[in-house]
């Protein structure tokens, strides 16, 4: 692993994980704005929260899933009936496919490790024949969907999906108490037409949030608001959708390497409600839905590094106290701006929020190729081993990549990613949606080889 260059460290303090879509022409994508200051986009609205309810804790437990199920293996089906409760997991299996026991997004109850298919001609298919399964997921953006090879090739290899920006608080509540959906509904009934899983992303987050809400004081206004957005936007995908990112990215380090003081980042949500945002964050969302999944998710928590050990200790602390937390997502953004991780070190991270009786997923990944700070070989030997990491684990429960093919990386047009209008060559696909040899190599991890 190579330490990151001071441009690098400078430029990732500056604006952290994320900030631009590059898309590729086809319009229609939400460009990025918003960074570790609080988010930069336009829009009207007032500046106090309004038509807040009220309402307490939801204080359901945590729970460890499972459960699911003979039967096709098919995560999207698998899924439906097995969110709550304990149990399922196989322990063995044939790796023939088909049995699915354990449930995909269960965290696999007692297995003590995952068998994988013995072939299959898709990441899906390998995923929805591992035995537990485990979901195969890509961030599926609007521009992207006007494309038909782009289309064709997300839902041969994915069943799982996570909206790129059109489901985040400036997309779905513009301005206060408004709420647009047409873009998002556009991604989830297109995964829903091809049985793919969705997972909203995300609740809260202090990126890509409008002003009216980034500058709001006071307490009672700002929980006002934050609980109107959650019910609001958990309400209309009710029937659709029973994964949430609730909680985006609320601890910072001095790098986006996640390396120096790690702290509570000083959100809005923070510098108003005060830590205590982020329970109740979850508690609301456990009572919209007590089924749902939800999830912590964060970038740079995936090496071994101060940042990953502060987050540690605050899922921890709540899941000590009850909150209703199911699970914790790596956004596995490898290279820069974010940090480079080895399979060991994922391993090594993921069992660690799993002895806590967590599920873990992949949410975000991507290898960086830009400014040479990621090798070719560096970059083939960790698409295995970090996809392997979380294959063997059961508890494990969903691989997400961050986008189809290259020339669509937000990667691409990002500063901190070193790029330069370069392509980060991070994905599985090329521009020609032909397979690269990252995906040869996650297709090797999937099968257990
Ligand atoms: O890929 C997204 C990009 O198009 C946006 O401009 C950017 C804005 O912050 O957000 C990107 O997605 C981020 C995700 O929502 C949260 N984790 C970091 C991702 C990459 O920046």
């Amino acid at each position: 692993m190579r330490s990151a260059p001071l441009t690098l460290l400078l430029s990732a303090f500056l604006c952290a994980a994320g900030c631009s879509d590059s898309g590729d022409g086809d319009g229609g994508e939400t460009t990025g704005s918003g960074g570790a200051t609080g988010g930069t986009t336009t829009s009207g609205g007032s500046t106090t929260g309004s038509g807040a309810t009220t309402g307490s804790g939801g204080g359901a437990t945590t729970g460890s899933g499972g459960g699911a199920t003979t039967g096709s293996g098919d995560p999207t089906s698998a899924t439906s009936g097995a969110t709550s409760g304990s149990g399922g997991g196989a322990t063995t299996g044939s790796g023939t496919g088909g049995e699915g026991a354990g449930g995909s997004d269960g965290t696999g109850g007692g297995a003590s490790a995952r068998v994988p298919a013995a072939s299959a001609s898709t990441l899906r298919e390998a995923g929805e024949k591992a035995n537990p399964p485990i979901l195969i997921g890509a961030a599926i953006s609007g521009g992207g969907l006007g494309n038909n090879d782009y289309k064709r090739v997300a839902a041969a290899e994915h069943n799982y999906v996570t909206a790129e920006n059109e489901m985040k608080w400036d997309a779905l509540e513009p301005s206060a108490g408004n709420f647009s959906w047409g873009a998002a509904d556009n991604i989830v009934n297109w995964a829903r037409q091809n049985n793919m899983k969705v997972k909203g992303h995300t609740l809260v987050w202090h990126s890509q949030l409008p002003n009216w809400m980034s500058s709001m004081t006071g307490k009672a206004n700002v929980e006002a608001a934050m609980r109107r957005h959650i019910t609001q936007v958990m309400g209309h995908f009710k029937d659709r959708l029973d994964h949430w990112d609730v909680v985006n990215e609320a601890v910072q380090t001095d790098s986006d390497t996640g390396v120096g003081n790690p702290r509570m980042r000083p959100t809005v949500f923070y510098n108003q409600i005060g830590e205590s945002y982020i329970d109740l964050a979850f508690q609301i969302a456990r009572e919209q839905d007590p089924k749902a999944k939800l999830y912590y998710n964060d970038y740079s928590i995936d090496a071994r590094n101060a940042k990953v050990d502060f987050v540690y200790n605050m899922i921890k602390g709540m899941v000590d106290r009850g909150v209703p937390i199911d699970g914790v997502g790596f956004q596995m953004h490898i290279g820069p701006p974010n940090n480079e991780a080895t399979g060991a070190d994922v391993a090594a991270n993921l069992k660690r929020f799993t002895d806590l009786g967590l599920e873990v997923l992949i949410s975000e990944m991507d290898i960086n190729r830009c400014g040479g700070v990621v090798t070719a070989e560096e970059q083939l030997t960790y698409y295995h081993d970090i996809v392997a990491a979380c294959f063997k684990e059961p508890k494990c429960t969903a691989i997400t990549f961050w986008g189809i093919n290259d020339g669509r990386s937000w990667l691409n047009s990002w500063s901190g990613a070193l790029c330069n209008g370069q392509s980060s060559q991070s994905l599985l696909f090329n521009d020609q949606y032909g397979k690269k040899e990252t995906y040869n190599r996650v297709m090797n991890a999937l099968l257990g080889k």
